[in-house]
């Protein structure tokens, strides 16, 4: 395993986790999920996706990138609930702040086929990483699609941190073990990512 790679098991309780949950609905009402497609092809993702923060992720046909407004919706994406910024200043070690939090939804039968993250701009801030819902089989490999992988699980309440030499690796989310927490009355999972996008600016 690359160095700069933590999980951190049962980081938020069941009743934070509610808390939180409540905040990303809120989220969600302004900012609904929508389905990137892959570039070029245009094959729709398993996963639904959606954004909070200045920035937010997006896939399209015409490709990758971060903007600032909702694919669909046309409206800015709405704010970062306060709980993943504190979260953020609690565990980053990093001395700006997120700018973009991806939201992604797995039915059971969704994955993420293993990739590297490398639409940010700065490489020196982690990637940090909120599980909700049902248990997701998780890998994490080298720098190298080839490299060997090591698997685990993410739970609810799971927290990852991905920076470092980790911060480059593949990964992905292999299956989503369908019934393993009752967390979302739609079943399923929510991962939460904050991301730095753009280099800090000089202090
Ligand atoms: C390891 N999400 O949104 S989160 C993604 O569970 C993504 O939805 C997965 O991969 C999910 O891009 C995994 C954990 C994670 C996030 C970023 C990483 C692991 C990472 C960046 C580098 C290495
Ligand atoms: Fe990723």
């Amino acid at each position: 395993m690359l160095e700069g790679f933590r999980h951190l098991q049962g980081y938020f309780k069941r009743p934070r986790q509610l808390e939180l949950l409540t905040e990303i609905r809120r989220v969600l009402s302004d900012a609904p999920f929508f389905h990137p497609a892959m570039p070029r092809t245009g094959k729709p993702f398993s996963v639904q996706m959606s954004n909070a923060g200045e920035l937010g992720w997006i896939s399209d046909i015409n490709g990758y990138r971060y903007q600032k407004y909702h694919p669909v919706t046309r409206r800015p994406w709405p704010p970062i609930p306060s709980m993943l910024i504190d979260l953020w200043r609690d565990t980053a070690d990093w001395p700006g702040e997120p700018e973009a939090c991806l939201i992604n939804y797995y039915a059971p039968g969704a994955r993420m086929g293993s990739h590297v993250d490398s639409d940010e701009l700065d490489f020196t801030a982690p990637v940090i990483s909120v599980s909700l819902g049902d248990d997701a089989v998780f890998h994490v490999g080298g720098h190298r699609r080839s490299d060997p992988k090591t698997r685990l699980v993410l739970a609810s309440g799971d927290v990852a941190i991905l920076g470092g030499e980790a911060r480059k690796a593949y990964h992905g989310i292999d299956r989503i073990v369908a019934g393993s927490s009752d967390l979302l009355a739609e079943g399923g999972r929510i991962n939460l990512t904050l991301r730095r996008v753009t280099p800090r600016p000089p202090d």
